[in-house]
């Protein structure tokens, strides 16, 4: 089969009205047509997700001509690209989003309601793509709607995971995990690309040759070959032409049956390849920060890395006579070590198939990489055992080998007779078993390294990557997270931005900064009463939301105090437990005490291996079920865990908290990002002096930020003096009562034993010093009690912290990505006359 272009097919297109037009008239005719002829259904029996389908494949249709144009524009004026090479891209449903940036939302959902239905049910229908863990991943996805924004040349390549994060149920106050089937009623949004797949050795062996010129070469002989296929979204920016694409790896077995097995009649085994070769791509691993050497994950992701690279090679090559200048069109971004094998991989596709002497690939290879590092926790650092490494992919081991044995010849001489040095820089470590450390083949092979907030680039430079900054301290930069605008305020919180609007005109979605116009209003009794009245009506609807979710009846008018994210012992969710029980244990022993009534609202998911997670998660359930039931507390505390959090639930939360809990322990968070989506959304913050909290808290000024807790410097001096939690144990009667209290049984119908391993863990260990930051947190909340009272004063600061967000639009770290390390810049697309361009 020829799957090449055919040049030969001479066909000026017409594009017809009704896949391009954007006004309502168009689309009504549109969304009947594609219910009919893609769906195949007719309009009387069409279920509500029919109708989704039949709307989003009626946006596609308006995303296309845009992405083609895009992409021939690129081809034609022969851009810089940014290749940003992710594990993960937590994209969020995409419907609603793609009507904003087209902006034509107001014209669907007149076109919508013409036909009878409700366009906020079916935007409501589309199942998300969970392709990722949490933080990392939906960075990649609100970089992808900036670089397509920016009007950026970007690819974002990544895996199509079949399953992606599980679904999170609750039994009994345990989590659950469910097989999350995001495309069991197929996906809208992407095009398979079958012709362009590409093919990636495993295993097997290398043999050594000698070539034509005399140069002494190395072929590597696979076990076994895997065939990676790509497929596209097109992710449109906001009001402009540029659709770049999300390209997704699936695999697929080259051949799908083994023949020569089937005859010995050995049935099962003739599948065997093609079961593991479909596994690759099957399932994203669910464990967020601490890493699990797994063969299946590093296979996934020397999978991905090598389609990509590949990919790239094969587009240079198409608009170039060879590689020679690869590393002027492409910057590719490494998110975290994930993809850090590309390295390697470059290396040897350089020198073994496109023929490079090592000098020359080597120069080619740290021109073109960058890394980001996002995480500081010691034991979240990836490496690979040696073996498994080496039985995977022995050619790639050979070429690390010779990487390193060449850096470390370089250091002999920077550094002599400093083993101590080279052993802690070596991309090897031979400490025990030998590992691949793959930060280090990361710093080693990039021209630029960077972590994701002030903070956490400092720990960097002092701490984790010590060695490396001491060695290329101009390699270093910060580049502070951001969140893009258009999803976590414009389509998550449509209210708000009408009040913004009103105010200050829409220049702000694109323009952050503009925001700070808001100042202007905060002495606006007037607006500050509607600033209210939205709020309320938002909780309002996120109160019936929660009832019909987990039956607890939540009352609007009390603080809404909200900490969602994944689950960890470092970001302390079971702090914010003792503050609860803190409370109930007051309210117990006086019952008329004043305080601020409050809802507790938690979210998040647990790593499935992750016992002490899951077991906050227990506590949480455990702790709301006796204080939700308690008669004597009288609604005056709530607490509710809704469970599955992912992003379609963030875009409901956000908006409707007061209070963000922000509370990991001092140098332990690189960034946080949800930090940045409650304030924006006009929730105040109470957090610790760690990630980017530290500089939402010079933004929005310290008088609007509710501070606690030890500093990193504390933290450190206090680890190193010997902290001792019993000492907080037994000095602090209230902890102790409250500790104990958990201890009992109270919470777990008598059952003592339950939560002791969580609460010994605190008295004898207290790995991210909880007790030691107890009374500051304590103290702290009961200023935000006290200040919640005073509505005028809290809307003021409310709308101060929106007016001061505009750094932490992820707009402003992609150009100061683009200026500092991709060095790219932007490209206007312009539509063809006859497509209606956007309003
Ligand atoms: C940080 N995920 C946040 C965010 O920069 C930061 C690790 C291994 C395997 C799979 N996923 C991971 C992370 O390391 C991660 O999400 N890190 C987070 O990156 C974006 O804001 O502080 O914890």
């Amino acid at each position: 089969m020829d799957t090449s272009p055919d040049t030969s097919f001479v066909c000026p297109i017409i594009i017809e009205d009704d896949r391009t037009g954007l006004d309502t008239e168009t689309i009504r005719r549109a969304l009947r047509d594609n219910l009919l002829y893609i769906q195949g259904k007719l309009p009387e029996l069409a279920s509500k997700n029919d109708l989704y389908m039949a709307l989003a494949y009626t946006i596609r249709d308006r995303l296309l001509q845009r992405w083609l144009t895009t992409q021939q524009t690129y081809l034609k004026k022969d851009v810089r690209t940014v290749c940003y090479l992710s594990a993960e891209f937590l994209v969020g449903p995409h419907l609603a989003n793609n009507l904003i940036n087209l902006g034509i939302y107001e014209q669907v959902q007149k076109a919508v309601s013409e036909s009878g239905l409700k366009l906020e049910e079916l935007i409501a229908q589309e199942e998300e793509p969970g392709l990722g863990n949490g933080g990392l991943g939906r960075l990649a996805a609100c970089y992808l709607d900036s670089l397509s924004t920016l009007e950026i040349p970007a690819i974002g390549y990544g895996i199509r995971y079949e399953f992606g994060i599980f679904d999170q149920e609750i039994h009994d106050g345990w989590q659950v995990e469910i097989t999350d089937k995001w495309l069991q009623y197929g996906n809208p949004w992407e095009i398979a690309r079958p012709e362009s797949s590409v093919e990636v050795k495993f295993g097997g062996y290398t043999e050594s040759y000698t070539d034509e010129n005399g140069n002494y070469r190395s072929h590597w002989i696979p076990d076994y070959v895997v065939k990676g296929i790509p497929y596209d979204t097109p992710i449109l920016g906001y009001r402009v032409n540029t659709a770049n694409t999300m390209r997704l790896w699936k695999s697929e077995a080259c051949e799908s049956f083994d023949f020569g097995r089937f005859n010995r009649g050995d049935y099962y085994g003739a599948v065997d390849n093609k079961v593991h070769s479909e596994n690759i791509s099957k399932v994203l691993y669910p464990n967020d920060e601490p890493i699990q050497g797994k063969e299946l994950r590093l296979e996934q992701q020397y999978f991905f890395v090598s389609c990509s690279l590949q990919d790239l090679i094969r587009i240079h090559l198409h608009e170039n006579p060879s590689l020679d200048n690869f590393h002027q069109k492409w910057s590719v971004q490494l998110n975290d070590t994930h993809p850090s094998v590309g390295v390697a991989e470059l290396m040897r596709l350089l020198i073994d198939v496109h023929h490079f002497d090592w000098d020359k690939a080597w120069f080619i290879t740290q021109n073109t990489f960058a890394y980001t590092n996002h995480t500081l926790l010691p034991e979240a650092l990836e490496k690979w055992p040696l073996s498994i490494f080496g039985r995977l992919f022995p050619r790639l081991m050979e070429i690390i080998y010779e990487i390193n044995y060449r850096f470390l010849d370089k250091i002999r001489i920077i550094y002599p007779h400093d083993d101590g040095k080279m052993s802690r820089l070596s991309i090897i470590d031979e400490s025990g078993e030998k590992y691949v450390r793959m930060a280090h083949l990361a710093c080693v092979g990039s021209q630029a390294i960077n972590g994701v907030a002030a903070l956490h680039t400092e720990l960097l430079k002092k701490d984790v990557l010590r060695d490396f900054y001491e060695l290329f301290p101009e390699k270093f930069s910060n580049k502070t997270n951001g969140v893009t605008p258009r999803r976590w305020i414009v389509s998550s919180n449509p209210r708000l931005t009408f009040a913004i609007t009103e105010k200050i005109g829409e220049n702000w979605i694109k323009h952050l900064e503009d925001l700070r116009g808001l100042e202007n209003y905060v002495d606006d009794g007037v607006f500050r009463d509607y600033w209210r009245r939205i709020k309320y009506d938002i909780k309002a609807d996120l109160a019936n939301y929660i009832a019909k979710k987990v039956g607890i009846k939540v009352d609007p008018s009390t603080l809404f105090d909200v900490q969602v994210k994944r689950i960890h012992e470092y970001k302390r969710q079971h702090l914010n437990v003792l503050h609860i029980v803190t409370l109930y244990h007051r309210l117990k022993n006086n019952p008329n005490l004043d305080i601020t009534p409050r809802t507790f609202i938690f979210g998040g998911k647990a790593a499935p291996g992750y016992f002490m997670a899951k077991l906050i998660i227990k506590l949480i359930n455990s702790v709301a079920e006796v204080i939700d039931n308690d008669p004597t507390i009288g609604g005056r505390l709530k607490v509710v865990f809704l469970p599955d959090y992912n992003v379609t639930f963030g875009q409901r939360v956000y908006p409707a908290a007061d209070l963000s809990e922000q509370i990991s322990t001092a140098g332990k968070e690189a960034s946080g990002t949800g930090n940045m989506k409650f304030s924006m959304n006009g929730a105040l913050t109470i957090g610790t002096l760690d990630g980017a909290n530290i500089e939402i808290r010079e933004e929005v000024g310290a008088e609007n930020f509710f501070l606690f807790g030890l500093t990193t410097e504390e933290v450190y001096a206090k680890k190193a003096a010997g902290y001792n939690p019993q000492e907080y144990y037994y000095h602090n009667e209230e902890l102790r009562a409250v500790l104990d209290l958990i201890g009992s049984g109270f919470f777990s119908r008598g059952d003592s034993s339950l939560f002791r391993p969580l609460v010994d863990n605190l008295i004898y260990d207290d790995p991210y010093m909880l007790l030691a930051d107890y009374q500051s947190y304590i103290d702290c909340q009961e200023g935000v009690g006290h200040a919640y009272k005073d509505q005028e004063h809290w809307s003021r600061l409310a709308i101060l912290n929106v007016a001061r967000m505009g750094k932490f639009s992820s707009d402003r770290s992609i150009r100061e990505y683009c200026e500092e390390i991709w060095r790219v810049q932007p490209v206007k697309i312009e539509l063809p006359d006859y497509i209606q361009a956007n309003a």
